[in-house]
């Protein structure tokens, strides 16, 4: 991007010609680099330095971080175009910036202190330094509140106990924001904070990758804490207590980029679709002559277009100042599950050749299976959704 700015912190009407020269840059880049590698990726269950390198150069790391930190600023809508893009190779390309743009960052970027941001937010913006989100516990998914990892004031420092799971990019992180319970498990949301706990931090340590359906080549793991110490200053912000609201702003931004993830699949499958039905002879004709193909091409880009339109205009409400909690967990919900009817589609219009490793199908198939599940399941933003139209006040 050539000239990058903090929309953030003065918000404005976009430039709307720089923003398509760099998605442009991106589509490039995805066709020319990320999709040749995918393969590899796959094999070997990770991504090659060189496109690590590249992404940091291309200042992917950095999107949502403002200008003033050293990343991109670039606003939501600005944010779910490139994204839209990126999400035309396999996730896991996405899954390797994801953090640092999303949920490892947003926590110290929403209540962070100036200290806190000016510490990490230069590093995770040029992808030095990778940011993962420790939410989830062994016995507390969607029951977020429930978590039971504690962090207990002794002195000059917090001793934090617990067990984390599926921490996305836990291996590589050399930051984790960590949400633990500084009040009495009775006291539920309310008795939650959030820590910046560093790698090098005494205590901490990261199970072995999971060994997943998909998404190769993005890593989960659980990662332990066993009287991890960390400093009074590791707690977001200056007030405890409010870790928990910390999590929902945080998660209300990333599941409308979730959301921007499984448009951009979207359109991979579609493309993946259209091509191999205008290749594949049955019957003497390509089978896209077949209207029983049509009518699955015509319900798979009627999805993607909807969830496109729901995820842009999102965006901009967001940029205008609005609270989006509703709205954008009717974006992950429709987008994800649109998703996942078209990866089944697509892949019913390959036919035999769709269940083996012939194609690229095969494999979004299996990627595409976990976008209804992280950051919160199908049945969670249906949850949130609803409470939100029955609030009082409403
Ligand atoms: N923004 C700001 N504040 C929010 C909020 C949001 N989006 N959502 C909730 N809050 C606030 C509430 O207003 C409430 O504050 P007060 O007590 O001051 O009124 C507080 O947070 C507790 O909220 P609530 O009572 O709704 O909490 P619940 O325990 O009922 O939480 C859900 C319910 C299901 C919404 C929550 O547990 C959740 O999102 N679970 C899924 C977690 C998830 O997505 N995990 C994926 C892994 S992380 S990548």
């Amino acid at each position: 991007m050539s000239q990058s700015r903090d929309i953030r912190a003065a918000p404005r009407e976009h430039d709307s010609e720089d923003i398509q020269q760099f998605a442009e840059e991106i589509r490039r880049f995805v066709r020319a680099e990320l999709i040749p590698a995918e393969a590899l990726v796959e094999e070997e269950d990770r991504i090659p330095q060189r496109i690590i390198q590249a992404m940091k150069q291309l200042g992917l790391f950095g999107m949502t971080i403002p200008e003033s930190y050293g990343g991109l600023g670039f606003s939501m809508y600005e944010e779910v175009r490139i994204v839209f893009e990126l999400c035309f190779a396999a996730p896991a390309f996405r899954s390797a910036v994801g953090s640092n743009n999303g949920i490892g960052s947003l926590g110290i970027l929403i209540d962070g202190t100036e200290e806190q941001k000016r510490r990490y937010l230069p590093k995770i913006a040029s992808g030095d330094l990778i940011a993962s989100f420790c939410l989830t516990e062994p016995d507390a998914g969607s029951d977020a509140a429930a978590i039971s990892t504690t962090a207990v004031r002794h002195g000059d420092c917090y001793r934090i106990n617990g067990t984390k799971r599926f921490i996305t990019n836990a291996p590589e992180a050399g930051l984790y924001t960590v949400f633990a319970r500084t009040g009495p498990k009775e006291s539920g949301a309310d008795g939650i904070s959030a820590f910046l706990v560093e790698r090098s931090a005494p205590g901490i340590s990261v199970g072995p990758p999971n060994k997943k359906m998909g998404l190769r080549g993005s890593h989960t793991a659980d990662v332990i804490f066993e009287d991890c110490r960390v400093p009074l200053d590791a707690l977001v912000g200056t007030k405890e207590g409010v870790g928990f609201k910390t999590a929902m702003k945080t998660l209300d931004h990333a599941r409308l980029h979730m959301a921007a993830v499984a448009v951009g699949m979207s359109a991979r499958l579609i493309d993946e679709g259209v091509r191999y039905t205008k290749e594949r002879k049955q019957f003497g004709r390509p089978i896209a002559q077949f209207q029983l193909i049509q009518g699955m091409l015509a319900d798979c880009e009627t999805e993607a277009f909807a969830a496109r339109a729901m995820v842009e205009r999102t965006a901009r409400a967001k940029d205008a100042g609005e609270r989006i909690t509703k709205e954008s967990a009717c974006c992950k919900y429709f987008a994800t599950e649109a998703l996942g009817r078209i990866a089944d589609r697509v892949l019913q219009m390959h036919g035999g050749y769709g269940y083996i490793r012939e194609y690229p199908v095969e494999r979004l198939y299996r990627d595409a299976r976990l976008l209804r599940l992280f950051e919160g399941t199908s049945q969670i933003q249906q949850i949130v959704i609803a409470r939100e139209m029955v609030r009082d006040g409403k």
